[in-house]
C-alpha cells in the first residue's frame, strides 16, 4: 500500500503574528517588514515554536514582541551577542535577529562585525531609516551627512557608516538590500536568507515616517540590482559602494562554512588556575 504522505500544515503570514498590537506610528515601513517576515515563515512552512526573533531596542527593535515565536526584546545593541549565543545553545532553532540602524551600527557596532565574522547560522534583519526613531529624531551612523535637523542642525558633516559593504569585509556570508515598500519581494529575499547557511544580512530600507517624510520618495527610487549574486565578495563589494544605495536584491552569496559548535571539545577546567587567582 502507498503510504500517506504527511499533511504539512499550510500556514498563512497572519499566523506568525502575536496578540499585541503594533504601537509604531501609522505608515511606518516596519508595518510591513513584520509582514514580509510572516510571509517568509509561512513560505518556509516554520513552525512558530520552532524560530526565535532576538531583538534590541528601537522602534524597530519592538518587532520580537510582535511574532508569534520566541521573541527576546534585550538590551540596546546586544540582539547579535543574545542571538549568537541562543544559536549556539540551541542550534536547532531558526534565529532571526532584528532591530534598527541605531542599535545595530551605532551602540551595536563592534557585536556586529564580530557576528559577521563569526559566521553564526542565523539571519540579521536591519529596519535601516538612517535615524534614531524611538529618541525623536536623532542621526544614526547611515544618516547623510547633510541631513539637516533640529537635533543635527545644518547636519552632522559626516561621513555615513556603509553596513553592506562593512559586512562583507568582516566576513558575512550572505548580504542582501530590500524595501519595506515591497513586501513580497521582501519576503522572497528572507526566504532566502534564512535558507543560506551562515550569517545573512538583509538591510531592509524602512521609512520613518515621523522624523524623515521624504523616506515615503524611497517607493520612487528604488529597483531592482540589475546583476545576478556574486560569491566574490571583492566584486560585490565593488558594486555596493558603486550603486545609487537603492539597488534591491541578493547581492552577495558566499561559500564560507557557519560557525559550528561542537559539543564535547572544551577542554576540562583546570582547577590550579582558579587556585592562582585566590587572595
Ligand atoms: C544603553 C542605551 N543607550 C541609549 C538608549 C536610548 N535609545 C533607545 S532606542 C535608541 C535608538 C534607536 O534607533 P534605531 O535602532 O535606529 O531604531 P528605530 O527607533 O529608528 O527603529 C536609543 C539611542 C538606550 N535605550 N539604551
Ligand atoms: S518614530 Fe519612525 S521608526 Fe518609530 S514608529 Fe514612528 S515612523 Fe516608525
Amino acid at each position: 500500500m502507498t503510504p500517506k504522505p504527511q499533511s504539512v500544515p499550510v500556514r498563512k503570514a497572519k499566523d506568525y503574528n502575536s496578540d499585541t498590537k503594533p504601537v509604531w506610528c501609522p505608515g511606518c515601513g516596519d508595518y510591513s517588514v513584520l509582514l514580509s517576515i510572516g510571509k517568509a515563515l509561512a513560505a518556509l512552512s516554520l513552525n512558530p515554536e520552532d524560530v526565535a526573533v532576538v531583538s534590541g531596542i528601537g522602534c524597530s527593535s519592538r518587532i520580537a514582541g510582535y511574532t508569534s515565536c520566541y521573541g527576546f526584546h534585550g538590551v540596546h545593541g546586544r540582539a547579535l551577542a543574545l542571538g549568537t549565543g541562543l544559536k549556539v545553545a540551541r542550534p536547532d532553532l531558526t534565529v532571526l535577529v532584528a532591530g534598527g540602524d541605531g542599535d545595530g551600527f551605532s551602540i551595536g557596532g563592534n557585536h556586529f562585525l564580530h557576528a559577521c565574522r563569526r559566521n553564526p547560522d542565523i539571519t540579521y534583519i536591519v529596519m535601516d531609516n538612517q535615524v534614531y526613531g524611538m529618541t525623536k529624531g536623532q542621526p544614526s551612523p547611515t544618516t547623510d551627512p547633510d541631513w539637516d535637523s533640529a537635533l543635527s542642525p545644518g547636519g552632522t558633516g559626516v561621513t555615513p557608516f556603509h553596513p553592506l559593504v562593512i559586512a562583507l569585509a568582516s566576513g558575512a556570508n550572505f548580504v542582501a538590500r530590500a524595501f519595506s515598500g515591497d513586501p513580497n519581494g521582501t519576503a522572497k529575499i528572507l526566504v532566502e536568507a534564512i535558507s543560506h547557511p551562515g550569517f545573512s544580512f538583509v538591510q531592509i530600507l524602512s521609512p520613518c515616517v515621523t522624523f524623515r517624510p521624504e523616506q515615503r520618495h524611497w517607493r520612487d527610487q528604488v529597483h531592482s540590482a540589475p546583476v545576478e549574486p556574486t560569491d566574490d565578495p571583492a566584486r560585490a563589494a565593488r558594486r555596493i559602494m558603486t550603486d545609487d544605495s537603492f539597488n534591491i536584491g541578493v547581492l552577495y552569496k558566499g561559500l564560507r562554512d557557519p560557525y559550528r559548535h561542537v559539543v564535547g571539545t572544551t577542554r576540562e577546567f583546570d582547577a590550579s588556575l582558579e587556585r592562582g587567582f585566590v587572595l
